[in-house]
């Protein structure tokens, strides 16, 4: 059996100002092709399928769009949970349409989807909180999908019923696990996770949620879960949260963070974005590579000590996303601005960097403040934030400002 892991989609996400919906429906596109060519016969989107809780139409629309196509008439299954960006009421409302498709949408962690057959051969055949029996077309083995998409401790507990509030979520998650585990996932089909939760190796270095994410951790007081936590019986861990690609292993199990498809942070420069292909069959260890996406712009993090560098960078480097840090003795001039931002579509933000000495910083107001006019008290803070004194340009703007402010 072959299976596809992605996550963090997190479609309706632009990076500052910048659109990346054309990018979006590409890798969306790039990831349905490498589900035809590798033949899959299910899909696992891991939660954050869309950025916020209202995406806009374009989104939800490219959405449906790739998960049909993912789907394949219902020759495969498609199996979706909801993220910490997701709505959970959202991602699952369109479950009983979606289902004649052979798509899966799960919101919470004791969400159950009712048992169906479709013409195609795909059928869920078995059904409990969290967890669905699946066949599929071709193949002669069930596969077996416990499922945990984003809660908080507090819902987590609500959902499964857990009042000892000295329990702690790992504890609770792994004795979930085992319970459904126990009841469903012997050897005689194949068995995975497919979750939204931030888990981390137990001793050595600790994973970081990304930047850009809403943090899991400290969220209703949830904690990290680790790999020990995890019972026996899965043969592959499909994971969403964090936006890098984080292969761990747990005995002969891996437990996969397969990263977003598109970088979201100036922090994410990764090489290359990617999902994960797995092969696994019944009993024995899954074998678990990964194929890198292509289409989506690189990001990256320049600095530079000239505003020529920074375009001749700028133009032998189209086609990326860039935050540039320009070094200078003065304060960048709009006209400088203009010719950044002209030579290149993809600028994210340009942070000014100003190289003067920091002369051990003075509080800029004083007992004499009390007589300085406006302009006086401005400059003067213009001058202990960057060492150099404000231009004329920004003077002008400052009058401006405080011109409109009396009109
Ligand atoms: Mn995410």
């Amino acid at each position: 059996m072959k299976l596809l892991h992605t996550a963090d989609w997190h479609l309706g996400k632009s990076l500052g100002t910048i659109s990346r919906h054309s990018e979006q429906i590409q890798v969306l596109d790039e990831i349905c092709e490498i589900a035809d060519r590798e033949n899959v016969d299910a899909v696992l989107i891991a939660g954050d399928l869309f950025d916020t809780f209202n995406p806009p139409v374009e989104s939800v629309e490219l959405f449906y769009r790739s998960v049909k196509r993912l789907a394949k008439d219902g020759n495969r299954v498609v199996v979706a949970i909801a993220g910490n960006h997701d709505s959970p009421e959202r991602i699952e409302s369109p479950d009983p349409l979606a289902r004649e498709c052979g798509i899966l949408f799960l919101g919470y962690p004791n969400t159950k989807v009712q048992t169906f057959s479709l013409p195609s051969g795909l059928s869920v055949t078995k059904s409990d909180d969290g967890f669905v029996e699946i066949h599929i077309p071709g193949q002669d083995v069930p596969l077996r999908v416990v499922a945990t998409p984003y809660a908080n401790e507090r819902r987590l507990r609500t959902y499964l019923g857990i009042e000892n509030p000295e329990e702690q979520l790992r504890n609770i998650l792994e004795e979930r696990w085992k319970f459904i585990c126990d009841k469903y996932c012997d050897d005689k089909g194949v068995n995975i996770l497919i979750a939204h939760v931030f888990i981390t190796p137990q001793t050595g270095e600790k994973l970081k949620e990304p930047d850009d994410e809403k943090p899991i951790l400290d969220v209703g007081g949830a904690q990290a879960v680790f790999p020990e936590n995890l019972p026996v019986n899965f043969q592959y861990v499909a994971l969403g949260h964090l936006h890098r690609r984080i292969p761990m292993q747990k005995d002969t199990t891996p437990v996969v963070y397969s990263g977003s498809p598109l970088s979201y942070s100036v922090n994410d420069t990764e090489q290359a974005k990617s999902i994960s292909i797995i092969d696994v069959n019944p009993g024995e260890p899954a074998n678990c590579r990964k194929v890198d996406l292509v289409t989506g712009k690189r990001v990256h993090r320049k600095t530079f000590s000239s505003v020529i560098d920074a375009v001749r960078w700028l133009e032998a480097n189209p086609n990326t996303l860039v935050e540039l840090t320009i070094q200078s003795q003065t304060y960048l001039t709009a006209e400088e601005r203009k010719g950044l931002y002209s030579a290149h579509d993809g600028i994210v933000d340009i942070i000014p960097l100003i190289t003067t000495a920091d002369q051990g910083k003075q509080p800029f107001l004083s007992p004499e403040s009390l007589n300085k006019s406006v302009e006086e008290l401005f400059r003067d803070y213009f001058k202990h934030e960057t060492g150099q004194d404000p231009n004329e340009e920004i003077m002008t703007l400052l009058n401006e400002i405080m011109r409109a402010e009396e009109e």
